[in-house]
């Protein structure tokens, strides 16, 4: 349960990163103080905004910039990479397909998973079968994306190995059968200003909002969440203890990062997902990007044991296996009779 918390600790996680291949990062005095403050910000609300992360600025610019180029692009240009079940829920979305609480959510997006072959993961992963739907325009989007996407990969491990350690485990327990093998999520987002709806009506208590409570939202089911977002535009916010709505301001040369529920169970309920909602209400039209480390796809989620040691041999939380988890979720993510 996030504290009462009123910002969101910035957590430089370099020492970290130099010494994730090094067999005695636990005992390293710097990499100590960054698991210290890891899991004080997992304990406390849930969220935290990392630097030192290693990806060069100009590159985490260049992934928005491309982004907003595709959005600006008209509708007929965009609804060629078109999500929908045949799809397996990979490409674009216009505003209004995606579904919080039967609400319109305010964006319009384009979702990528992990790509891997068909029957690989047998009937359950049918409904995500498919390739990413790569846009033709902006011509670079691909293979800025692709390279986007190893990079986060790499940088979402080394953060869950400082997890690791701040729960009291060994730097690599997320690997393996439990996250070795990562079914990632990938959601580029544009969100219209308070002036910009692009041609279609806003909902009716929301102007220029959406909200989208955590425990509601398809993606947000897994480990580590990372956003890059625009850096013009304070729109995300997360909620504490006493139901204050706190800004998460854009801080140049960070992410965003908040952990999600598949966390929370394999911590036993030490570490919780916090909920969260996205509010534009400027006239500028706002890009994120987020993307989601995640569990391999048919690992089984249970309380790590030196985390239910931790409360005397009680088991908190229950088992889950993810993929069946994020194909409930994905299945009644989208209203697309709204097309
Ligand atoms: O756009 C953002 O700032 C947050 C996106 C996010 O966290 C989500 O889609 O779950």
């Amino acid at each position: 349960m996030a504290s009462n918390f009123k910002s969101i600790p910035i957590i430089d996680i370099s020492p970290l990163l130099s010494k994730y291949d090094d067999p005695k990062m636990a005992e390293d005095p710097d990499v100590s103080e960054v698991v210290k403050q890891l899991d004080k910000a997992c304990k406390e609300a849930g969220f935290f905004y990392v630097k030192g992360h290693g990806i060069p600025d100009s590159f985490v610019k260049e992934v928005r910039d491309l982004s907003r180029k595709f959005f600006d692009l008209p509708y007929d240009e965009k609804v060629k990479i078109k999500m929908s079940a045949a799809t397996g829920f990979r490409g674009y979305q216009r505003i209004g397909e995606n579904v919080t609480k039967g609400r319109p959510d305010m964006h319009e997006a384009i979702d990528c998973y992990r790509e891997f072959k068909p029957g690989m993961y047998g009937a359950l992963g049918e409904a995500l079968e498919g390739s990413n739907k790569w846009p033709d325009l902006p011509s670079t989007f691909n293979s800025v994306m692709e390279e986007y996407i190893s990079l986060l990969t790499d940088l979402a491990r080394n953060i869950l190995r400082g997890l690791a350690l701040a729960l009291g485990g060994l730097p690599d327990e997320f690997e393996g059968d439990r996250a070795g093998d990562p079914f990632w999520v990938m959601r580029i987002i544009g969100y219209p200003g308070i002036s910009d709806s692009k041609g279609l009506e806003m909902p009716e208590n929301g102007i220029g909002c959406f909200y989208y409570p955590i425990s509601n939202k398809m993606f947000v089911t897994g480990l580590l969440t990372l956003v890059n977002q625009d850096e013009e535009i304070p729109a995300l916010q997360v909620r504490n203890q006493s139901g204050e709505w706190i800004w998460a301001v854009p801080i140049p040369g960070t992410f965003v990062c908040n952990i999600g529920d598949m966390l929370k169970i394999w911590s036993n309920g030490m570490y919780e997902s916090t909920l969260h909602r996205v509010i534009n209400n400027s006239p500028k039209y706002r890009v994120s990007v987020a993307f989601f480390y995640e569990p391999n796809f048919d690992a089984v989620i249970e309380p790590l044991e030196f985390c239910k040691q931790k409360v005397g041999g009680i088991q908190k939380c229950e088992r889950a296996v993810y993929g069946e988890h994020l194909v409930r979720k994905v299945l009644t993510n989208f209203d697309f009779q709204n097309i």
